[in-house]
């Protein structure tokens, strides 16, 4: 039968049981064994029917303290361990965020020259008031070349310097893309003026040496609106030339030239000191007013709607801009070639932040 001797040595055995459970599971363990149903603690209390009821209260009582010191006991072990538990993980999980973030893939890969200076001219366009159109790189004849007022035996037609499909039942041709201009005849024939467009994309021409591959990059522009002259065409072409070579001024020389849609047509030469190679012109671009046949050909009236157009290889100014040797290294895939003259990916190119720094 148990007394208060009894109950005072089994709170002195629980009490160090308590003090010497080393982990949390160890704790619950305990909780389980002493105050759950079947537990000592419990077993104690049940016991309290048995006796005769002038010593019940008192037993009562003390049962009823060392269950109060017991839970006091686990609740107090429980969140001491809980504490070093914490410290332990803290110390063990230390990282320092001072340092520099790994970037990974972001960190070894390398954007093309070739996509960046396409992002740098879609970015100063934009920055201009200027969309980008896309189209497919497979065109018919008609888009490609009889709606820009090339005549059928101009020599562009020709099957030496263009890449022709098999000719279909009824005699038309599809052709790869020879100049993304396809691209603004679809604008004009699908939207109403005003339209400021530009066109980057890939085009393909039977050519081949060192400086000529098959397939190019070129960007080509659109604007149509009802007063259009050569002036916003030089305005338009300087600011480009400013902003893309990053220089606050530049000399820009526009001479007269010939092609089938533009009328009058120019061709656009750089004074090269402005990139640090004095005494040369560079050419770099063709443009002109937009003929008026080719207005007429998209359905649109010639004498309400003028505009100009302009064209320029996209390649060719990449290496101009970023020093680049040999055109036919562009198209090698040579890793350590891109790893030299690649562009990090978050250093994506914007007027505000600058181009290429
Ligand atoms: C150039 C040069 C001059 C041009 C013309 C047109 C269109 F569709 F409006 F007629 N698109 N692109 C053009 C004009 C292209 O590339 C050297």
């Amino acid at each position: 039968m148990a007394n208060d001797t009894d109950i005072a040595s089994l709170e002195k055995a629980l009490l160090s049981e308590i003090d010497s459970a080393s982990d949390l599971d160890a704790i619950e363990r305990l909780r389980i064994s002493t105050l759950g149903k079947k537990g000592r603690v419990s077993e104690l209390m049940a016991r309290l029917g048995t006796l005769p009821s002038e010593q019940r209260k008192a037993f009562g009582q003390s049962v009823n303290q060392l269950k109060e010191r017991v839970t006091e006991a686990l609740e107090a072990r429980k969140s001491q361990l809980s504490r070093d538990a914490m410290s332990a993980r803290v110390a063990s999980e230390w990282a320092d965020v001072t340092l520099p973030v790994r970037l990974g893939p972001l960190q070894d890969g390398r954007i093309h020259p070739i996509s960046q200076v396409w992002d740098e001219i879609v970015e100063i366009f934009g920055d201009m008031g200027f969309s980008v159109a896309e189209g497919p790189d497979i065109e018919s004849d008609d888009l490609n070349f009889t709606k820009l007022n090339i005549p059928p035996e101009h020599p562009a037609r020709q099957d030496h310097d263009t890449f022709y499909f098999k000719p279909k039942a009824d005699g038309s041709r599809l052709l790869l893309r020879t100049h993304t201009s396809p691209v603004q005849i679809r604008t004009m024939l699908s939207q109403k003026p005003p339209i400021r467009i530009i066109v980057p994309g890939r085009v393909y021409r039977i050519d081949s040496d060192a400086t000529h591959t098959p397939m190019f990059h070129q960007v080509e522009g659109l604007v149509i609106d009802e007063h259009t002259h050569l002036g916003h065409l030089k305005w338009c072409l300087e600011e480009f030339c400013k902003a893309f070579f990053e220089v606050p001024d530049l000399k820009m020389r526009f001479r007269a030239s010939h092609f089938p849609f533009t009328e009058p047509s120019m061709e656009v030469d750089l004074d090269a000191s402005a990139i640090g190679k004095p005494g040369q012109w560079l050419e770099i671009l063709g443009s002109g007013m937009v003929h008026p046949n080719v207005i007429r050909n998209c359905g649109l009236d010639p004498e309400k709607y003028q505009g100009f157009a302009f064209g320029m290889g996209l390649d060719r100014i990449t290496m101009l801009k970023y020093g680049i040797p040999d055109l036919r290294d562009m198209f090698s895939a040579d890793l350590r070639w891109l790893k030299h003259f690649g562009f990090l990916p978050l250093d994506v190119p914007t007027l505000a932040g600058g181009l290429s720094s």
